[in-house]
């Protein structure tokens, strides 16, 4: 069974001009395509074939790095597109609760995962994960995820953010704090409410 890559849930230009239109066409149209084609070539003719996606991700430990690498960036990039939109807002209901119990603030929350974001040294992923019942920041490198059996800090994804140069750098160049303030405006709170929810 060959993965495939989802449209985008929005148009291309749905998140300027936080996100611009050409970042998010090369963004989901080169790059996911390329970690899902990369994907199907490194399970081809394997016992991985028969595995879902959710499968290869938890044992990443086990698997070659190419299945680890490309099933991770399939993974993440399809939980990204669907966190985003071009609503924004701020968290409501039980999530707004558990964040301002956690950080103190959504003020706080945001400071705390922006530094989280900046930190993470080259290529990767900050996140916001619930693990046993309690949210946290974390980060991973590469096209690792929480969900893996080689992440530091495991739990399962409410909220991530894609901190790789490809996802900002025709806009923002180098300056990834600017990216991660920017995202703000364009979270679906609606869905990250749902991963929340599901997590619990
Ligand atoms: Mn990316």
């Amino acid at each position: 069974m060959a993965f495939t890559l989802p449209p985008l849930p929005y148009a291309y230009d749905a998140l300027e001009p936080h996100i611009d239109e050409q970042t998010m066409k090369i963004h989901h149209d080169k790059h996911h395509q390329a970690y899902v084609d990369n994907l199907n070539k490194a399970i081809a003719g394997t016992d991985n074939e028969n595995k879902s996606l959710e499968e290869l991700v938890a044992s990443a430990g086990k698997i070659s790095p190419a299945v680890r690498n490309n099933g991770g960036g399939h993974w993440n990039h399809t939980f990204f597109w669907d966190i985003l939109s071009s609503d924004g807002g701020a968290p409501s209901g039980s999530l707004a609760e558990a964040i301002n119990s956690t950080f103190g603030s959504f003020d706080e929350f945001k400071t705390k995962f922006n530094a989280a974001g900046v930190g993470r040294f080259g290529s990767g992923w900050v996140w916001l994960i619930s693990r046993d019942g309690k949210l946290e920041i974390t980060s991973t490198p590469n096209q690792d995820n929480p969900l893996m059996d080689v992440a530091d800090v495991k739990g399962t994804p409410v909220l991530g953010i894609d901190v790789w140069e490809h996802a900002y750098y025709l806009k923002y160049q180098n300056k990834r704090p600017d990216y991660l303030g920017a995202i703000w405006n364009v979270i679906n709170w609606n869905k990250v409410q749902e991963n929340f929810d599901k997590a619990k």
